[in-house]
């Protein structure tokens, strides 16, 4: 749908990884915008989509409504060319926001070949029995209208202490940000399922003289998904690990001697105690229960 594509967009830097695959996003990954005179807190969260499936996927869901109950304002993305769907209703009206304003992002309408398009949708949202603050049609990848929507946003802060210093853009340690990114590569490079059965768990993050040393386990289910991120020869497994270390290089600007090699650990995803070494917090909830997005 394009929120952690959003979140990235609005703060002009990554912090958030991105796929095409759903459910990219497994944490609650917050952002920091300063602007002149305020600062604004952006909550990217997990996609709300069907749970039942494992501990981890109702960690996810969970994590999603419970940033909801923190926040001034929501927003919640659908896909231009899918429209306002009769699951995203009903998520909506569970949404735990507690008066606080909501808008609706219809992203994605760069892939509109016309605009014009975007009037039933438009339409049909302001007819779904949830009200919205404001019905924004945006691109989160080309940045149309983002600014507008970011500024809407703004005037609906209510008035408040600076949470974060000047120069803090995020509370993710740079450790599990590392972390991800390998995470993003898995899913950019694997097919199918299997990205949702890994995990990632970093071993060691340290700076000597100017080369950071990063260790990470790519956790799996099974042995035969073990055999397939490895690939023939290790080929796999060394484009992964390439694909992470060029991104890192850049992102923290400076030399990375990367270590990546696969572990299996049985139901990992159901098992709390791994989940939390892997940084997911154990939110569980049930109340999920629709098909797609939201975000906050
Ligand atoms: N064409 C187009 N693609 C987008 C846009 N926003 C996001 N995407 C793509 O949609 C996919 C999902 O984006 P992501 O930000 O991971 O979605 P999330 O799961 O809601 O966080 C990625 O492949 C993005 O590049 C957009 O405005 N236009
Ligand atoms: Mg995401």
């Amino acid at each position: 749908m394009g929120k952690s594509t959003f979140l990235n967009r609005v703060l002009g830097q990554k912090i958030a990884i991105v796929s095409h695959k759903p459910q990219t996003t497994r944490t609650r990954i917050l952002g920091v915008l300063h602007r002149p005179g305020a600062q604004l807190v952006f909550l990217d969260t997990p996609g709300i989509h069907k749970t039942g499936k494992n501990r981890l996927n109702k960690a996810m869901v969970g994590a999603a409504f419970e940033a909801c109950r923190e926040v001034d304002a929501a927003v919640y993305f659908v896909d231009a060319q899918q429209g306002i769907t009769p699951g995203d209703v009903e998520i909506l009206q569970k949404l735990p926001l507690g008066g606080a304003p909501l808008y609706l992002a219809v992203n994605k309408a760069d892939l509109l070949a016309d605009k014009a398009a975007l009037l039933p949708i438009l339409d049909a949202a302001s007819k779904c029995g949830v009200t919205f603050s404001e019905i924004a049609p945006i691109s989160a990848l080309e940045g149309d209208n983002v600014t507008r929507l970011v500024d809407l946003l703004a005037d609906a802060m209510p008035e408040g202490p600076q949470y974060f210093p000047d120069d803090q853009v995020t509370d993710q340690p740079e450790r599990f940000i590392a972390g991800e990114i390998v995470r993003e590569k898995l899913f950019t490079h694997l097919k199918q399922e299997l990205p949702y059965s890994v995990g990632v768990e970093v071993e060691s993050f340290k700076e000597e003289g100017r080369v950071l040393h990063f260790h990470a386990a790519i956790v799996t289910a099974r042995d035969t998904q073990k055999r397939i991120i490895i690939g023939a020869g290790g080929a796999m497994i060394k484009k992964i690990g390439t694909a992470a270390r060029f991104e890192l290089e850049k992102l923290l600007g400076c030399q990375v001697m990367l270590k990546l090699f696969v572990k299996v650990k049985k139901d990992w995803f159901d098992n709390p105690r791994l989940l939390r070494e892997m940084g997911y917090p154990d939110e569980l909830s049930d109340l999920g229960g629709g098909s797609d997005d939201a975000a906050s």
